[in-house]
């Protein structure tokens, strides 16, 4: 039999021993590995095997001439209140006009939450216990009524979660929206190597592949056809944000705003760091370009440095991973020069040894290359970020226990439930951190954000009832 053009693409490559097994496996088992091996670039791995890999992680991330990055503060933090007033108005005008989509990304894999599905199904709401995608899709409902425009939501899926969030969404009927306006696709997938450069096989018929990152959305959403959708549908921004977090507010008339008046390409949310070593990335800027570092790449003395005049902490932008994109932006970052950089990291993956037998590495055994959406910031034109007030963006969910737990997250739920209520004069105990004495919920259908509450409430007669285990519909 003629050798497949893969396999001699492989050799030639120096990663043969790909298909070291490929005779004994089953005809099934051949076609399931070269389809594996039909989604490696292998030009690519070769230029990640020297940079990454040969160069070794101490090569590191630049850090070289790094400065805070600026932002629009709040107008209680002393940001122009006339500009945040002008820059929702426009919002909601692109709003009405039907110019933005919801685009989340959850190819994720819950790892920390120790929880076995896709992280979206995760239960959630401190009464009720609504998953995160349907806390998301209530939002998307209630905000296309708000503005008279059903919205379009992408879901980036991966391999391992697509037919299980789809799935889950067919048994819940959408969860009230039109099926025409969800749009599943799934992420690219990436080989992992070993130190050595080799590709790394999980089985004789599979290759060790994993999701390539966030970053790998912008690929995505173009060769899924969901940019093109966008431009047939007048669709030119697109609002990203992360399946952990039920609080944000994907769908910001002010943060559509200040995208569209400073004509930006790309734009953020920050929140001040709650403390010098909180897990989030740090908008910076590096040689008149913005720039995210991540915690993990911020040496401790930076994060911790201070202002000597204030006090306060100076790389204080906290990257909350929510951020607007243009449509032809992600258009040109998936298919013209400028492509984000892979980033390495160093895992134990389980694998098959030279002779074939199946390893259950103790430590790091591997590389995993991965891609993430805020290294496109520096390639986007005009990049604005705005600030939010934490309490009502960001909460996410990530492990199991302490820190942005679900206890956490129900508990910040439940704060701004109490406070939207109580600005609207109900009478409801709460102690010095806002936390209300016993646990209600708001439906994303009554109220998804203070003005939509405010107009739900007002529109009330007579008022809700607030007392323990309410659900405000
Ligand atoms: C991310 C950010 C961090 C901060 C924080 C806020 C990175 C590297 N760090 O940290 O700066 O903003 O979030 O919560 O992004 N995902 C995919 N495909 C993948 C990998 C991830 O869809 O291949 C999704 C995942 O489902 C989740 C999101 O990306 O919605 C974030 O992933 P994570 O939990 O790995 O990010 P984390 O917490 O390290």
């Amino acid at each position: 039999m003629a050798t497949h053009p893969l396999v001699t693409a492989f050799q030639q490559a120096g990663q043969g021993h790909v298909f070291a097994h490929f005779e004994a496996l089953d005809s099934a088992q051949q076609a399931e590995l070269l389809a594996d091996a039909a989604e490696v670039d292998l030009a690519e791995i070769a230029e990640l095997n020297r940079t990454l890999v040969q160069a070794n992680a101490a090569a590191g991330v630049d850090l070289s001439d790094l400065a805070p990055a600026p932002y629009e503060a709040l107008p209680k933090h002393g940001g122009d209140a006339a500009a945040w007033a002008d820059a929702k108005r426009l919002g909601e005008e692109a709003l009405r006009a039907g110019r933005v989509a919801a685009f989340v990304v959850a190819g994720g894999q819950g790892t920390r939450l120790g929880y076995d599905g896709p992280k979206g199904t995760y239960p959630v709401t401190p009464i009720l216990k609504k998953s995160l995608f349907q806390v998301f899709a209530e939002k998307l409902r209630a905000a296309g009524a708000r503005y008279g425009k059903p919205l379009h939501w992408f879901i980036m899926t991966s391999h391992i979660n697509h037919a299980a969030t789809e799935a889950f969404f067919q048994e819940h009927k959408y969860f009230g929206l039109d099926p025409e306006h969800v749009h599943f696709f799934r992420q690219g997938r990436m080989p992992a190597v070993g130190f050595d450069g080799k590709i790394l096989l999980e089985d004789k018929h599979r290759i060790a592949m994993s999701p390539d990152g966030h970053g790998g959305s912008l690929r995505a959403l173009q060769r899924s056809g969901a940019l093109d959708l966008m431009q047939r549908e007048g669709i030119d921004i697109l609002s990203y944000f992360q399946v952990d977090n039920p609080l944000v507010r994907f769908i910001d008339p002010a943060f559509i705003g200040w995208h569209l008046k400073t004509r930006s390409e790309m734009s953020s949310k920050m929140v001040p760091k709650a403390y010098a070593g909180e897990k989030v990335g740090h908008f910076c800027t590096q040689r008149g370009k913005t720039v995210v570092i991540e915690y993990s790449d911020l040496p401790k003395a930076m994060q911790e440095e201070t202002d000597p005049a204030t006090g306060k902490l100076r790389f204080v932008a906290g990257s909350i991973a929510i951020h607007l994109l243009d449509r032809e932006f992600i258009r040109r970052m998936a298919t013209g020069a400028d492509a984000l950089p892979f980033h390495r990291a160093d895992k134990k993956i389980p694998c098959l040894d030279a002779a074939g037998n199946p390893v259950k590495p103790e430590k790091a055994n591997g590389v995993k290359f991965e891609m993430f959406v805020f290294d496109a910031l520096p390639f986007a034109k005009n990049p604005v970020i705005i600030e939010t007030d934490r309490a009502d963006d960001f909460s996410p969910v990530k492990n199991a226990e302490g820190v942005d737990s679900p206890k956490t997250c129900a508990e910040d739920q439940l704060r701004q439930f109490a406070r939207w209520a109580r600005a609207n004069g109900a009478e409801l105990p709460v102690d010095a951190t806002g936390l209300p004495a016993f646990a209600f919920e708001v439906s994303p259908l009554f109220g998804y954000d203070e003005d939509s509450f405010a107009a739900s409430w007002a529109a009330s007669s007579p008022k809700p009832a607030i007392s323990a285990g309410a659900v405000l519909e």
